[in-house]
């Protein structure tokens, strides 16, 4: 089989106009905008031109579907709020590259998806766990953005077609930019992913009383962001003997009531994310932030609650996969590829409840994702593409 490197690139410069924004080739292409709406209209456009037949389920997921059984390539072509042009969208185009060439060469059945709300503006891989049983509609459905839009408002665009029935696929292989500084620190090209870590989510709000900037003593306040801060400040503290070195947390979104600067704030609702390969830890930090946020919040005579936590478990690759893929990166970078764990979350996860799954990264230039910045080297697409293309021949 013989994969079009220059077929693949325009591809992935035109999907980046969908949303482009920013500096660098920054993209602006969260889940159901206009932008990725357009941008999965003319995806689906560029699936029919490669013989697959498309169908779109009703979370908005798209599939560009061969004759079954075949293999699932593909990743999703969502953005963040400020995000980069590769991720999750070189996934897709490699996927679709694949499928092409190997439809043109006679090789095996090759079909593609486009998973929807990967970047998680309703939650955490929101379309793939749908499609993954791990979420059910109707729960999802339930779930709100920053903005109070719930799932199941947003998804009103999507131009559902019908489900898609996972039991035609053999299995399912995601290429990906790493989104870390590993591989751009060691100059290698490719990452065979041994296994993605597990996540927790949830949301939480502090409650105290709004006041007057200006009047109320220090001593006497019930201030909302106070107690974010002293939370978060506690929190490496309380963290430091059950955290290793690869455990992560992040408060990434705060929104405080009413907002103003001569008002305290009576009311704060924050994101908590962590992140770890051993759910055990998981469990442990969880129980510390429920914890310590009650202290917290207890010292001031303030109230504290916790929203619907959301997860994934940590999940190993399929070592047959992942065999055929190391076989292939041996072949295109030799000494130039790596087994590497993965810390960020992918629709794979989901994905691994149904078949067996596999991971192929290619390096990130300084390390950077999830920002207008984030870029890789046009010569390590290509042998992303082309190590994908051998393992799938291969198998
Ligand atoms: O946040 C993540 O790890 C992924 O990019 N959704
Ligand atoms: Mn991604
Ligand atoms: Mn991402
Ligand atoms: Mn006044």
């Amino acid at each position: 089989m013989q994969v079009d490197a220059g077929r693949f690139l325009a591809d992935l410069h035109k999907l980046r106009e969908f949303g482009a924004a920013g500096v660098g080739r920054g993209v602006v292409r969260p889940a159901y905008s206009e932008a990725d709406m357009a941008a999965r209209d003319w995806l689906a456009q560029r699936m029919r031109e490669a013989g697959l037949r498309v169908e779109v389920d009703p979370m908005g997921n798209l599939f560009g579907l061969a004759d079954a059984p075949s293999l699932l390539m593909g990743s999703h072509s969502d953005s963040q709020p400020e995000g980069g042009w590769l991720d999750g969208a070189l996934g897709v185009i490699a996927a679709l590259e694949v499928a092409r060439a190997s439809r043109e060469a006679g090789g095996p059945a090759i079909s593609v998806v486009s998973f929807q709300d990967e970047e998680g503006r309703f939650g955490v891989t929101t379309g793939s766990a749908v499609w993954g049983g791990h979420l059910a509609q109707d729960v999802a459905d339930l779930l709100c953005d920053h903005n109070g839009v719930t799932l199941g408002e947003a998804r009103s665009v999507v131009p559902a077609t019908g489900d898609v029935d996972p039991v035609q696929f053999t299995g399912f292989i995601e290429m990906h930019i790493e989104q870390g500084p590993v591989m751009d620190s060691t100059g290698e090209q490719i990452g065979v992913v041994s296994d993605i870590v597990g996540i927790r989510d949830m949301k939480i709000t502090f409650e105290g009383q709004q006041n007057h900037a200006g009047t109320t003593p220090m001593a006497l306040r019930q201030d909302a962001f106070q107690a974010v801060s002293t939370f978060n400040q506690a929190l490496a503290e309380r963290f430091a003997n059950v955290v290793t070195p690869a455990t992560v947390w992040t408060i990434g979104h705060v929104s405080l009531h009413p907002n103003a600067s001569s008002i305290v704030p009576g009311k704060a609702v924050f994101s908590m994310q962590w992140r770890d390969g051993d759910a055990d830890r998981l469990g442990r930090m969880e129980q510390i932030i429920r914890d310590l946020a009650q202290e917290v919040a207890d010292a001031r005579g303030m109230r504290v609650s916790f929203g619907k936590m959301l997860g994934l478990e940590p999940v190993a690759m399929d070592m047959r996969l992942r065999k055929a893929l190391e076989t292939s990166a041996k072949t295109v970078a030799p000494n130039k590829w790596r087994v590497m764990p993965s810390g960020a979350l992918h629709d794979a996860t989901n994905v691994s409840r149904l078949m067996p799954v596999a991971m192929l990264f290619v390096p990130s230039i300084n390390g950077i994702s999830h920002a207008f910045e984030e870029d890789t080297d046009e010569a390590d697409l290509v042998a992303g593409l082309k190590v994908l293309a051998g393992a799938v021949a291969a198998l």
